[in-house]
């Protein structure tokens, strides 16, 4: 018997203590539930002390601090990630054993903290963690949701959403201050009184704060995630109720609960409603408000601010900040505006997620100008001053033009610097959305390119991978991830490639038993799992890999003869609610899935496995469970992608477009090791503009023609057989993603993805030069950009 380590000792002792001071439970009758709330606590208190150092560090060096800002945090599970970060996963693991209750059970009692939507929120937590690592003093600001993002549950094929309630457990994470509380002002009026404008809104919240400490790989630094939560600034109105009006006296305390209730569940699409500009703007003043508050304990001069204060807004959601801050300069410290905008300009950096029209956020002047009347001016008069400094500047570039607010403008012209998410995207709003606000500032767009973080992608998600690394090249490469290129002088080693195809195996194994155990679908390990996990959109055309998958099941019906390699397609993802288009592409490919999988014909050789709520601890499973990821967006759509790093680095091999990220994980990986099909950006421009590309495209597809008819015939809804004639018409007619221009060149390349997998040793070399080439993609590295071309701090570590 090995002796216990002492760390798992103490832990053991701190969980017992938790559990009976904190929960209130004895041993004999502490639940699951109880005994993840003691584990967490135990964790958390360690955290506390890195925390409170790194802070005061901050504080007595006067460092620069980056402020990120946004509407979205895709956190997931929190004890693995504490646990791992503060060397604590295998004392926890014993302790929690020792005590006789299961470790994989109790990490899965986890709620995921899903206050994102996709990707953009998933960065969000990467960023955070990063920070932390890399010893950047930082601090995270969001909006503490009570509802996150729905969970989404299937019923005769379709999407159902039902609330998601992560906070009805308690939520052992944070802490809770509430002597952090600014108030937050809607509506009413602005008046000028000697010489200054006041602004006396109609009716305001509290926004109060709940602190998450982030810790760094190996607890040397720890930040803060502060979520903001809206509170009534009068509980209740009495007189109203002592008069019998019920309801009209609990009005404060409705607006209060509705303002942070829940997430905004788009991704990519714009909405436009009232609720969601009070969510941005709470979200603005409650952290500017905090910013300044925390510079004034230690500075008088404002203009000295850029010196102190980098702040980064996530997308344009957050970019009311920017006028938040020139109205509390103006109104209530006194200074002059185009002192405000100078100090605002240098403050500043704002990060474009996408180029895709619906997607950028433009408020009608009406809109702000109620809720937000002050605000109205001021972004009117930043208008003018970056007029006044550009007078030869065309309408374009305006942020207020036809009664509407362009935030992208807004954000634009209030940041020194603005960044794209890859290099291709970077271009792109170079010569599209931003074309002529560029030619004006040729220095302000750089290109970060997204990353993702290591520890949690690799060593949380994937221990048997992150063993097989250490053992080959050593430890380091948690934060040093282009050490990976160590790897490569091993792919020729027969041994290594065993014990990398067996991690992989392992990986597997795992998601074939949590399928049979959770959705009660059996897929072979052997089998080649081809995963495409993501929101649901049309530009990312899961509909396109549906349709060959039913070209490809056709295809095994004429020829059963053939070896076909057998293969697990598996999808994951959610829609907007309202995104009609992309629920019936989830309605299809369930449809499909049953048809196919009930076929005796193709029984183990094509499968399709569609579990519901894919979640950031669904991706966790499925990453490095994957053989092929499939990142086939229309080129010139997907700004990045991450989930096309995360599998990479697990050692997926890519099958896709030229777009986003894509490009560069082509290059680093090798052309030959990426199934690279379709049209390029440039290419979809054009064809697009043709009349009739899609007919066109149909008519030179007879597989394509075969597939479309078949659905059309009602072979996958034989209750309803016109149930799919809207999808099919828009294919025909409306084909604005390219289906159809690309699917041929799309089962082309799936041909090479198979004869590559049937010579094993080759797909092996492929999949593990992949894992040995992403280490350019880790967030800390994007981190680093950041800090040299956009944020100009240093680490404090
Ligand atoms: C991304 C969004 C997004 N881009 C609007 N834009 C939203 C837009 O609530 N809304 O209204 C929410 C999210 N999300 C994604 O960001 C890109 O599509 C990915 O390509 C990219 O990898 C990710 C992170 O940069």
């Amino acid at each position: 018997m090995t002796a216990t380590p002492p760390a798992s000792d103490r832990l053991q002792r701190d969980i017992l203590r938790h559990l009976k001071y904190t929960q209130g439970k004895d041993r004999a009758h502490a639940t699951l539930y109880d005994w993840r709330m003691a584990l967490s606590f135990a964790l958390r208190d360690q955290v506390v002390d890195p925390w409170f150092t790194a802070t005061r560090r901050t504080y007595d060096e006067d460092r620069k601090r980056v402020y990120y800002l946004s509407v979205e945090y895709l956190i997931g599970r929190l004890i693995e990630d504490v646990a791992i970060n503060l060397g604590l996963r295998e004392a926890s693991r014993a302790a929690i054993e020792a005590l006789g209750v299961d470790w994989e059970a109790l990490v899965e009692n986890e709620p995921d903290a899903a206050l994102g939507n996709g990707g953009l929120g998933r960065l969000a937590a990467c960023y955070m963690e990063s920070m932390a690592t890399l010893g950047v003093p930082a601090m995270g600001y969001g909006i503490r949701y009570e509802n996150g993002l729905f969970r989404q549950i299937f019923r005769s094929g379709q999407q159902v959403e039902t609330p998601e309630d992560w906070l009805q457990e308690f939520h052992p994470w944070e802490f809770d201050r509430p002597e952090a509380a600014y108030e937050i002002g809607f509506g009413g009026n602005v008046a000028e009184h000697g010489g200054r404008t006041v602004w006396t809104p109609a009716e305001s919240v509290y926004a109060v704060a709940h602190d998450t400490a982030i810790i760094g790989w190996q607890g040397r630094w720890a930040n803060t995630l502060r979520l903001w939560s809206a509170r009534p600034t009068t509980r209740f109105d009495l007189a109203r109720f002592n008069a019998g009006d019920f309801a009209a006296a609990q009005a404060p305390e409705m607006l209060a609960r509705t303002i942070t209730r829940v997430l905004y569940p788009d991704d990519s699409t714009w909405a436009g409603k009232d609720l969601r500009l009070k969510q941005e703007y709470f979200l603005a003043s409650a952290s500017i408000q905090d910013i300044l508050r925390r510079y004034l304990s230690t500075h008088e001069d404002f203009r000295a601010l850029p010196e102190k204060v980098a702040v980064q807004i996530n997308d344009t959601h957050p970019a009311l900040a920017a006028p938040e801050l020139v109205r509390l300069l103006v109104d209530q410290h006194g200074l002059a505006f185009d002192d405000a905008a100078e100090i605002m300009l240098g403050v500043f950096g704002y990060t474009n997620h996408t180029l895709m029209p619906e997607a950028l956020e433009r408020w009608s002047t009406w809109a702000i100008g109620n809720t937000l009347p002050r605000h109205m001016q001021i972004i009117e008069r930043l208008d003018d001053w970056h007029a006044r400094r550009k007078p030869a500047r065309p309408p374009s570039t305006a942020i207020v033009a036809h009664d509407e607010v362009r935030m992208g403008n807004l954000a634009f012209i209030a940041s020194h610097r603005v960044n794209g998410v890859a290099r291709l995207h970077t271009e792109l709003m170079k010569k599209t959305v931003f074309a002529d606000l560029h030619a004006l500032h040729p220095e302000r767009i750089v290109n970060v390119t997204n990353g993702v973080t290591p520890r949690r992608w690799i060593a949380q998600a994937n221990p048997g991978l992150a063993g097989l690394i250490t053992e080959t090249i050593g430890e380091g490469w948690q934060t040093d991830l282009e050490r990976l290129a160590g790897l490569e002088a091993h792919v020729e080693d027969a041994a290594f490639r065993d014990a990398f195809a067996a991690v992989k195996r392992a990986g597997k194994e795992r998601v074939a038993q949590w399928l049979a155990a959770e959705h009660g679908l059996s897929v072979d390990p052997a089998a080649m799992f081809d995963v495409q996990v993501k929101r649901i959109h049309e530009y990312k055309r899961q509909l396109l890999n549906i349709l060959a998958t039913i070209g490809l099941w056709l295809r095994m019906r004429d020829d059963p003869g053939r070896d076909w390699v057998p293969r697990v397609k598996i999808f994951g993802g959610k829609a907007a609610p309202g995104y009609h288009a992309a629920k019936e592409i989830i309605r299809l490919i369930n449809d499909a899935a049953a048809v196919i999988n009930a076929d005796p014909a193709t029984k183990g050789r094509l499968k399709v496995v569609f579990p519901p709520n894919y979640n950031v601890s669904m991706a966790e499973k499925l990453m490095p469970a994957a053989d092929l990821s499939e990142q086939i967006s229309t080129a010139g759509m997907e700004a990045s992608g991450t989930g096309n790093m995360k599998l990479a680095l697990n050692g997926a091999l890519t099958i896709g477009t030229l777009d986003g990220a894509n490009v560069e994980i082509r290059e680093r990986v090798g052309a030959e090791n990426f199934f690279l099909f379709g049209l390029t950006a440039e290419e979809a421009e054009a064809r697009r503009r043709l009349p009739d590309h899609a007919r066109l495209a149909i008519e030179e597809t007879p597989e394509l023609q075969r597939v479309l008819k078949a659905i059309g015939d009602g072979v996958f809804s034989p209750g309803e057989p016109h149930r799919y004639h809207g999808l099919l018409d828009r294919l025909w007619n409306h084909d604005h993603f390219l289906v159809a221009s690309d699917y041929a060149a799309y089962v082309a390349a799936q041909d090479k993805v198979e004869e590559a997998w049937q010579d094993r040793d080759r797909w092996l070399r492929m999949a593990a030069l992949n894992t040995a080439r992403m280490g350019y993609f880790s967030s800390d590295r994007s981190i680093r950009d950041y800090m040299r071309d956009v944020w100009a701090v240093e680490p404090a570590i």
